[in-house]
C-alpha cells in the first residue's frame, strides 16, 4: 500500500498513526506531497486532490481519512482501534468526529489566514474558534468515556491538538485545561507520534 501524505496534514497525521499503532508498516509506503501543489500522482488517486489518500496494492484508491482509518483498522494483528459494535463503537466514533470537524475548523482558520487580508472574513474566523473553543470543553469527557487506552478517537483528538500547537498556538488551548494538556502529554509521546511529529 502506498499512502500519498502531507507532513503538516492532521488528516494524515492520523492515518500515519493509526497505521503505526496497528503494525502495518512493514506493508506501507508513504510517499510525501505538497497537494496545495496540485501533484499529478496525488489527483490520479483522489480526484479531490487532498491528502491523505490511500493507494491499494490492487489499485484501488481510498479517501479520505475516516475512511482510511477504517480500512487500516481491518488489518493487521493487533486489537482495533474501532470496536465493532455497540455504544462502545459509537463512542470512538462520535468522539473521532468531534476532532475530525475540529480539525476542519482548524484548517479553515488557517487557510483563511493564508488570503489577502482585506479578503478575510472576521466573522467566518469567529464561528470557525468558536466551534474548536467548544469542542476543547467537551473533549476530555469524550476521551474519558473511550473504551480503553487507545482507540481511533485518542488517535483523531491527538492529532487535531497537535495541529493546533503547530497552526494555532494563539488559542493556547491548555489553558484552564490541565486533564486535557495532562492527556496529550502521554498521548504525544507515543512513539506514533514522535515519528509523525510535523516540527
Ligand atoms: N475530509 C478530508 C480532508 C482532507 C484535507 O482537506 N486535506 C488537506 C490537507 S490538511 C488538503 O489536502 N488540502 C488540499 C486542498 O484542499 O486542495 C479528510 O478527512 O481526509
Amino acid at each position: 500500500m502506498q499512502l500519498f501524505y502531507s507532513p503538516t496534514s492532521p488528516y494524515a497525521r492520523k492515518c500515519r498513526v493509526v497505521a503505526r499503532e496497528r503494525g502495518l508498516m512493514a506493508d506501507l509506503t508513504e510517499t510525501a506531497c505538497n497537494p496545495m501543489e496540485d501533484p499529478a500522482e496525488l489527483q490520479a488517486r483522489n480526484p479531490l486532490g487532498r491528502v491523505p489518500a490511500l493507494l491499494l496494492d490492487d489499485g484501488m484508491a481510498i479517501f479520505d481519512s475516516p475512511v482510511i482509518a477504517e480500512y487500516l483498522d481491518g488489518l493487521g494483528p493487533v486489537p482495533a482501534l474501532i470496536p465493532a459494535a455497540g455504544s462502545a463503537r459509537f463512542k470512538v466514533l462520535v468522539a473521532a468526529a468531534l476532532a475530525q470537524g475540529m480539525t476542519d475548523s482548524a484548517l479553515l482558520m488557517t487557510m483563511e489566514g493564508r488570503r489577502p487580508q482585506a479578503q478575510q472574513s472576521p466573522e467566518a474566523v469567529a464561528r470557525w474558534r468558536a466551534s474548536i473553543l467548544r469542542g476543547l470543553e467537551r473533549m476530555t469527557g469524550h476521551i474519558e468515556g473511550l473504551p480503553g487506552d487507545l482507540t481511533l478517537g485518542h488517535i483523531a483528538c491527538g492529532c487535531l491538538l497537535g495541529y493546533l500547537d503547530l497552526r494555532h498556538g494563539a488559542l493556547e488551548w491548555r489553558k484552564g485545561r490541565d486533564a486535557l494538556a495532562a492527556w496529550f502529554e502521554d498521548f504525544n509521546a507515543r512513539p506514533a507520534m514522535r515519528e509523525t511529529d510535523p516540527n
